[in-house]
């Protein structure tokens, strides 16, 4: 790995914005590809810190500096690697569902998702489920992600599913959820494709679905 993607991945482990945008600049300014400032300096640092949030050695305010460090570098990326005709990973809608106005652990999902290359779509919180399903009809994504914090919005990832199905677009997308109440007994139940318990598996489920593991 070159000296500047090595930096790069660092600087994304340690979550520093400032360095992960500048040293992106650099490395373009080099002649270095988009993909591959992507792929060979980011994705690195990032799938560190996913293995070590796993592992417990990192916690969700790290995890966020890196994951905004990350998007800092995403935002000079983007346009380079839809420009290229790069295909990106998949994509990704996400939203919390009605009722719910948590949207943290949303959010890390988004930046991580995004970090890994899917091309991501937020709807925010309190998403009720016919904004859903308008949202699957004009993006096409190949992930619906929904997050529920509380025992009493868990219904709505089950409302959700029920809409999508009415409005016949339900096999169109691999369907995960998550969020603190959730578990993998209660995506079987609903009908969801499949539960992640934090960010990092997030990621690894999304990239399942579309072949990319
Ligand atoms: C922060 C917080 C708030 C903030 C939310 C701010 C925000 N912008 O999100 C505020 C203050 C607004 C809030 C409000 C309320 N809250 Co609150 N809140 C919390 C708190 C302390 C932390 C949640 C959090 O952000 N965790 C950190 C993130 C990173 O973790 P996470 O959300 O679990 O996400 C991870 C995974 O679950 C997973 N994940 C999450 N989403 C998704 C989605 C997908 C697709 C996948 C695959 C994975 C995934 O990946 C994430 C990253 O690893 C929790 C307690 C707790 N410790 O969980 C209570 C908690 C969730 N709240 C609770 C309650 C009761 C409320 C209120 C009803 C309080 C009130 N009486 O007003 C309101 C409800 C408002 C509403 N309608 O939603 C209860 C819920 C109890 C229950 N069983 O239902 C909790 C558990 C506190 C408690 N012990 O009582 N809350």
């Amino acid at each position: 790995m070159s000296e500047i993607l090595s930096k790069l991945s660092t600087a994304v482990i340690e979550g520093n914005k400032e360095n992960t945008a500048r040293w992106t600049q650099d490395a373009l300014n080099d002649g270095l590809d988009a993909q591959v400032v992507l792929n060979d300096g980011l994705m690195p640092g990032m799938d560190y810190v996913g293995v070590e949030f796993r592992a417990g050695n990192m916690y969700v305010p790290e995890v966020l500096r890196s994951a905004r460090a990350m998007q800092s570098s995403m935002d000079l990326l983007k346009p380079l690697l839809v420009e290229g005709g790069v295909e990106m990973v998949g994509k990704v809608l996400l939203g919390t569902v009605k009722g719910d106005m948590h949207d943290i652990g949303k959010n890390l999902v988004s930046m991580m998702c995004e970090g890994a290359g899917f091309d991501v779509k937020d709807l925010g919180k309190d998403v009720a489920p016919e904004a859903f399903v308008v949202a699957i009809k004009e993006f096409e994504p190949d992930v619906l992600g929904m997050s529920a914090l509380l025992t009493t919005t868990m219904r709505a990832m089950e409302q959700t599913i029920n809409a999508l199905q009415e409005a016949g677009v339900r096999d169109s997308v691999k369907i995960m959820i998550g969020g603190a109440p959730v578990t993998q007994s209660f995506a079987d139940q609903i009908g969801a494709d499949g539960y992640a318990s934090n960010a990092a598996a997030a990621v690894d489920l999304a990239k399942e679905f579309v072949g990319a593991a």
